[in-house]
């Protein structure tokens, strides 16, 4: 697949409407998550070690809303996750397709098991490691922590989860320093300030971001022993949770 620069929301006179993972969106995704995640490179190559660290042979590593598969191809770089079985979950139809074409580029011969589905309504089972990159922020605020615990349910004591997110920062006026930034770093991107201000209101109710607390508090309630935030630029958080 050819990735082309992301000018979705350059256009001024149509309504943005609302975020959704549609083919327009998989055609530019790697250059958009590349231009407005601060930090996303370096998750991602983390993703593969954190993995790699905590993977157990005949275990499964599943990745949750695996879009184009960049957390997959980290993981399945490292030779201490040949022996397990990566689950890519997504439940943009357009995306998955496109993951199955990057991931036969990428890492030919690597076996990953593709799912089209809502990460909420699948049964997981016999997992060693769960990636949740940017993903939990789309699903609705009261499905998260069931989805945590069903995490947590396939994991033993040990095994890890890692949840990246786009949190809200405390105090309001702490949170909008880094949304400033945040914008900061986008115009340095290349976007316009037409551009943030558009993608901002598609994002609006559809990307629901939460505090770090909320996240802590959450992965506890769901029963993981340990968890802290290993990563953060601005306001772009990535946390390790300890089952
Ligand atoms: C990466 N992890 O490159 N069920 C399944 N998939 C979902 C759901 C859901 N309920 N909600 C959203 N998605 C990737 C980036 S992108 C983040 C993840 C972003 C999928 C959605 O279709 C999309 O592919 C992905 O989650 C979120 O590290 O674009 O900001």
């Amino acid at each position: 697949m050819t990735a082309s620069r992301d000018t979705l929301y350059a256009n001024t006179l149509a309504d943005p409407g609302l975020f959704t993972f549609d083919k327009a969106v998989v055609g530019v995704f790697p250059d958009m998550i590349q231009r407005s995640v601060p930090g996303y490179a370096t998750v991602i190559a983390m993703t593969g070690l954190l993995a790699a660290r905590h993977a157990r042979p005949g275990t499964r590593i599943y990745d949750l809303g695996c879009s184009l598969g960049a957390s997959t191809i980290a993981v399945a770089g490292h030779r201490e996750t040949r022996n397990c079985e990566i689950v890519g979950i997504d439940k943009s139809e357009a995306m998955l397709a496109a993951c199955r074409e990057t991931l036969e580029g990428e890492i030919p011969g690597r076996r990953v098991t593709l799912v089209a589905g809502d990460v909420s309504e699948l049964v997981y089972d016999n997992a060693s490691v769960c990636i949740l990159n940017y993903t939990l922020q789309f699903v609705a605020k009261e499905k998260r922590l069931p989805l945590l615990q069903a995490l947590r349910q396939a994991l033993e004591p040990g095994d890890i989860l890692i949840l990246s997110e786009k949190i809200e920062l405390q105090p309001p006026g702490m949170d909008k320093l880094m949304i400033d930034m945040h914008h900061d770093f986008k115009r340095a991107q290349g976007y316009s300030d037409l551009e943030i201000a558009r993608k901002r209101q598609a994002l609006e109710n559809v990307l629901v971001p939460e505090t770090r607390d909320a996240h802590i508090n959450r992965l506890h309630d769901a029963g993981f022993s340990h968890c802290d935030v290993w990563f953060q630029c601005y306001n772009f958080a990535s946390l390790i949770a300890i089952a």
